[in-house]
């Protein structure tokens, strides 16, 4: 395959210097990456684009024409609307499936470890242990940690199932909004019952109502948010630990010329933290030292790079897009992924490098690569079998080959909710004052993934950075996470780059003015501490000025996201179009109509500067509405120099 990158445009494509310089190896060595592949796909096809394309059933494949001019309706009737709508609900349940399916594999460890079967965990954190038992009514006292484990993970079996009226997570919504759900018909009932049911409603000839089919993906998408990730992250926080602030390292920087070098990238952090466990081995360590090398260095990538970012401190090596290019630097003797996010490209690359590819979890398997399924009732002794496969590999390194591009940048982590409240000082008082005040004039969650139709990193760069400015607070997960830590926005001293408000109180509490929050998963540490934060102020979710924003999102998972985050009542602008722009219908509904339904709705901005704007007045709208000191929101604009003034240095 021909590369189409050439030297002078690699700053189009990502604003990072790292991946510039390993894209001119790539065109160096002729190796295609992620951009070449969408060059060779350009231009994508129209319909698929604005979702008017249906293949629901062997009647079709069937398209809708956008223009009036050709066929108006499917075989079977659909029209416009109907398969708009459809299309946006699979997405949203293949969204929440996949995260709502990582949760189930955590609890299916977290109820083996209750049993005593597995080999390399335990319950950490008791604190929150006894946290999710008491919001379940499981009885703690005189009881030991594996018994009201065990009773735990039975309840949360549960919540995948079909019996329950509603999820029991709900109870930390406010009031208000868990009334409304119910009024709307769509309180979350069981994580797996909602994503059945938006199959089976999109199958041909069930819902054909475009209003029914979109409030049900707005409940599917619920029952991942304050379901399935929800499950994810509280669970993972008992046997990993609460994440607590902590300073590391990010970027292809973290690669290290003289240790043997593993990856660790996909989502799922059971495995990765047995192989954290593993590196440490004494005699893995030796073995790493027989071969010449000075030790053994992890690096994370995408989100299994933020579980352990998050909670170990592991230095983190890049988000999605930079997946194949680490591979190119040279000096990886192993990826080892688990699942999600990892293209199946990365083979490829590695068949140019000495790097084995080491998928571990059979729902995900990749040709071309070496597969060690993974066990978690072996879990250390599999962690040190992928360890040592990684060690062996370092003597096939050619040294000449080796790349490492510019230094890496230090990088906050580790903003957990409980690690919020206690840097506050054990309550959202501080930071409500400081929002009732205008010190602070809202919080953002910026999140999601990159996506090679946006230049790398350049939305969620420029979007935090013009909102910290405007002394917004901002809090980032995922791909969104990574990016402000390579551009240097997440560590304390980056207070200087925030308003005079926002700076005061972060130089106070010894925080960046970003502050990371997690993994994807983790989006559900966002929407409760939204809820924590209504639930103290006595208001709903929708009241609060908070927005949400997926600058450069790419997956189904962050489709998913963006639902249960406006049917929480949070306001989200995306800054890639998604394929509804083929149903009026649909696009009013969305980004106009709910907001009388949900409270909330959605935007589509691309250009980061404007959709700073739009969130900024949001915000304002929202402190007029509480009788806050605001700006008026119509007053809100970007000064015109700040449009298109270029991307900031990384
Ligand atoms: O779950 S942000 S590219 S790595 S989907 Fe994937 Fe998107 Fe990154 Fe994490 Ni989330
Ligand atoms: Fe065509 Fe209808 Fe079948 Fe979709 S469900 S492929 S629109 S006939």
């Amino acid at each position: 395959m021909t590369t189409f990158n050439s030297k002078n445009n690699h700053a189009r494509l990502t604003i990072n210097r790292d991946a510039q310089e390993m894209l001119d190896r790539a065109r160096e060595d002729n190796i295609p990456t992620v951009w070449d592949r969408l060059a060779a796909q350009e231009p994508q096809c129209g319909y698929c684009a604005m979702g008017l394309s249906c293949r629901n059933c062997a009647m079709g494949p069937c398209r809708v024409d956008p223009f009036g001019e050709g066929p108006q309706k499917g075989v079977c009737g659909a029209d416009a609307d109907i398969i708009v709508a459809r299309n946006l609900g699979r997405t949203i349940a293949a969204g929440a499936s996949a995260h709502s399916d990582h949760g189930r594999d955590i609890l299916e460890t977290f109820h083996a470890t209750a049993e005593g079967k597995t080999s390399g965990y335990r319950i950490v954190d008791h604190e929150k242990l006894k946290t999710l038992a008491r919001e379940r009514g499981i009885a703690i006292d005189d009881r030991t940690p594996n018994d009201v484990a065990h009773d735990l993970a039975e309840a949360m079996f549960e919540e995948f199932g079909t019996r329950k009226e509603s999820l029991d997570f709900l109870a930390r919504v406010p009031k208000k909004r868990r009334e409304l759900w119910q009024k709307l018909g769509i309180t979350p009932r069981g994580i797996d019952r909602e994503n059945v049911e938006m199959l089976h409603r999109t199958h041909m000839g069930v819902d054909n109502d475009y209003v029914n089919i979109l409030l049900h993906a707005l409940r599917t998408s619920l029952s991942d948010g304050w379901g399935g990730s929800m499950i994810a992250t509280e669970l993972s926080d008992v046997m990993f630990g609460t994440p607590k602030p902590l300073l590391s390292r990010v970027n292809l920087g973290t690669l290290k010329a003289d240790h043997v070098n593993i990856a660790l990238h996909g989502h799922n952090p059971m495995l990765s933290d047995v192989i954290v466990q593993a590196a440490n081995d004494p005699e893995l360590v030796k073995l790493a030292k027989a071969k010449g090398a000075a030790g053994i260095n992890l690096v994370g990538l995408c989100c299994t790079g933020n579980e352990l970012l998050m909670r170990r401190g592991i230095p983190m090596a890049g988000n999605h897009l930079m997946q194949e290019l680490a591979i190119m630097t040279g000096a990886l003797e192993a990826m080892v992924v688990d699942y999600q996010c990892i293209m199946p490209a990365v083979t490829e690359v590695a068949k140019c490098f000495h790097t084995q590819v080491i998928s571990t979890f059979d729902k995900a398997k990749f040709p071309g690569a070496i597969h060690v399924t993974f066990d978690p009732n072996r879990g250390i002794e599999i962690g040190k079998e992928i360890v040592r496969r990684g060690v062996e590999a370092f003597a096939n390194r050619n040294p000449e080959r080796v790349r490492i591009p510019v230094g890496s940048m230090p990088m906050m982590a580790g903003f957990s909710v409980e690690a919020i409240l206690a840097v506050l000082g054990g309550t959202p008082a501080p930071l409500v004052d400081a929002i009732k005040q205008g010190t602070i004039r809202g919080a953002v969650g910026v999140v999601g993934c990159n996506n090679p139709k946006i230049p790398q990193d350049y939305g969620h760069v420029v979007l935090t950075r013009r909102l910290i400015e405007k002394d917004i607070l901002v809090v980032v997960t995922g791909c969104a996470a990574v990016a402000n830590g390579k551009a240097g926005q997440m560590v304390p001293e980056a207070a200087e780059q925030a308003g005079p408000g926002l700076k005061a109180v972060c130089k106070a509490l010894g925080i960046p003015p970003v502050l990371h929050m997690g993994s994807c998963v983790d989006n559900s540490r966002i929407i409760t501490l939204a809820a924590a934060l209504a639930n103290y102020l006595g208001v709903d979710i929708d009241q609060l000025p908070l927005a949400g924003a997926a600058p450069e999102w790419y997956s189904e998972k962050a489709v998913s996201i963006g639902a249960y985050v406006v049917a929480s009542g949070i306001y989200t602008v995306l800054g890639v179009q998604p394929p509804i722009f083929g149903s009026r219908n649909v696009v009013k509904l969305l980004a106009d109509g709910l907001e009388g339904v949900v409270g909330a709705k959605f935007a589509v901005e691309p250009d980061p500067e404007k959709a700073a704007v739009l969130i900024r007045r949001h915000i304002e709208s929202k402190r007029k509405a509480l009788g806050l000191p605001h700006i008026a929101p119509e007053s809100v604009r970007a000064p015109e120099e700040a449009l298109h003034a270029g991307w900031p240095a990384s």
